[in-house]
């Protein structure tokens, strides 16, 4: 349930689902939302996400999705040791005997026990407690052993790091977008699942039933019935419980689910991407993010198609540069067309050209104690102050990290970031700073902002590394 609650709060984020990549407005299959993206004026995905309400969703509200990603991993760990220990245990008895089909006579069976029940008939002799009826096994079957592992895999399929890395994984669900939507399509399953048999336990023998599952004995007693109802409440407390720590304690949350998860984006960050789309592959549409500047400094800078824009590089560095962007062009050139992730759940392939950053790092000569590079914008944050974000000075090093100045072969345009961007095709979008003023290398992110590691992770308790 927290799973499924934490992932109403990020569906609500991008309320609209896919079968193809691009995303463009108008091709989703379903979506959660009335509106229809307006053609006449700017309309940013952030622009685009839905209320959801607390009471069904975590931590609910609007555009909540740090927190919400906070709490979907962090229940991951529950659901994880849960199911293992379930799984393991089944295999370590006899009871997995209950639950596999061993013989082809079993689909026959499930089926004719399919056609009683949709014709309304009750089964003949309801008794869990010995056997299950063959539809009954075939459905905790499905759930325990597809159904989860498949939840499992399109969740890692929706990761940057691992689809920029290993092409072939996504694919096996239809790429990024279809496997976000059977990621969904197996929550509605999980649902589905909930209704019919918590319905069917309490319609046939509600008492007996519940000391089958719960005290293991087969009796008529009450007991197993109100610890039951006690457990539910508990779980309904949880969700309180849950609701107030989010609201609360939003920082612990983020850094509990940093600390956490940390060994294994470590692992994840490692991998070097090296997705290679096509030019036919390019996206009809791009999502656009982000507030445009409003600075001056950058409106009279864009007003003459940045001539006299200088890029600064500076911190703890041997050598700071200050370099034009006819600068830039000239150091080298380097292009990729690659699958933007964003944190919001849509995706787009676009093509790239600009400077590796390694070649930026080559010229100013970090000194050995910086360890972070941080990109400042022009444009602000969601909720004002200056947008920055860093990244480890490893992670810039890798061949596909390119600060941009161009997209699909013409100079950034002003909404995608003009004059200058940063491409990291490991990471969720949010790292991608656009509108870049200036770089700083620094010893570590703590010293800017919030200390969180950039506006986002500051303000909107978004992860520090978001490989996935
Ligand atoms: N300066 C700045 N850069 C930003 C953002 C922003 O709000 N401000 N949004 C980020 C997010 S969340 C994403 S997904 C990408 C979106 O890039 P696009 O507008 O080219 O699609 O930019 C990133 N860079
Ligand atoms: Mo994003």
């Amino acid at each position: 349930m927290m799973l499924a609650r934490s992932g109403l709060s990020i569906l609500a984020d991008h309320p609209r689902l896919y079968w193809n990549h691009h995303c463009t407005p108008g091709s989703e299959w379903i979506r959660f939302t009335p509106i229809a993206v307006p053609k006449d004026r700017l309309w940013t995905a952030k622009d685009d996400a839905r209320f959801v309400s607390p009471l069904l969703a975590l931590p609910g509200y609007r555009h909540t999705i740090g927190m919400a990603r906070s709490w979907h991993f962090l229940s991951l760990y529950g659901f994880l040791i849960n199911g293992f220990i379930f799984v393991a245990m089944l295999f370590l008895t006899d009871q997995w005997l209950r639950l596999v089909p061993t013989s082809w006579e079993f689909f026959p069976n499930a089926w004719n026990t399919f056609v009683h029940y949709v014709t309304f008939h009750m089964p003949v002799e309801p008794n869990g407690f010995y056997y299950y009826n063959p539809l009954q096994q075939l459905a905790y079957f499905s759930v325990i052993f597809v159904m989860v592992p498949l939840s499992m895999l399109t969740g890692m399929a929706m990761s940057p790091a691992l689809d920029n890395r290993f092409t072939w994984f996504p694919k096996l669900f239809g790429g990024r977008q279809a496997a976000r939507s059977l990621h969904f399509l197996l929550l509605v399953g999980y649902i589905n699942f909930l209704v019919v048999h918590v319905s069917l336990v309490v319609v046939t023998g509600f008492a007996r039933n519940m000391n089958h599952i719960v005290l293991g004995t087969d009796n008529q007693s009450l007991t197993g019935m109100f610890i039951g109802v006690i457990a539910i409440g508990g779980v309904v407390a949880s969700w309180a419980l849950a609701h107030f720590i989010a609201w609360t304690f939003p920082r612990k949350v983020q850094h509990l689910h940093r600390f956490l998860a940390v060994p294994f984006l470590g692992v994840l960050n490692q991998f070097h991407p090296k997705e290679r789309y096509t030019k036919a592959d390019i996206s009809p549409f791009f999502w656009p993010n982000g507030k445009l500047p409003e600075s001056d400094e950058w409106k009279r800078q864009a007003e003459d198609g940045f001539k006299g824009f200088r890029l600064k590089v500076g911190g703890l560095v041997e050598e700071p540069v200050s370099l034009s962007l006819e600068d830039l062009r000239n150091l080298e050139r380097q292009e990729q067309i690659s699958l933007h992730h964003c944190i919001q759940g849509w995706s787009g392939i676009a093509h790239w050209a600009g400077v590796p950053m390694s070649k930026i790092v080559e010229l100013v000569k970090p000194r050995p104690e910086a360890k972070v590079v941080s990109f400042n914008s022009f444009g602000e944050g969601l909720y004002g102050g200056r947008y920055y974000d860093t990244q480890t000075l490893s992670n810039v090093l890798k061949s596909e990290c390119l600060l941009a100045y161009e997209m699909n072969y013409e100079p950034l345009t002003e909404i995608y970031g003009a004059p200058l961007r940063l491409r990291v095709e490991n990471q969720l979008g949010f790292k991608m700073v656009k509108w870049i003023e200036s770089i700083e290398f620094v010893e570590s992110e703590k010293s800017l902002g919030k200390g969180q590691g950039g506006k986002n992770e500051d303000d909107e308790y978004f992860d520090l590394l978001p490989n996935i």
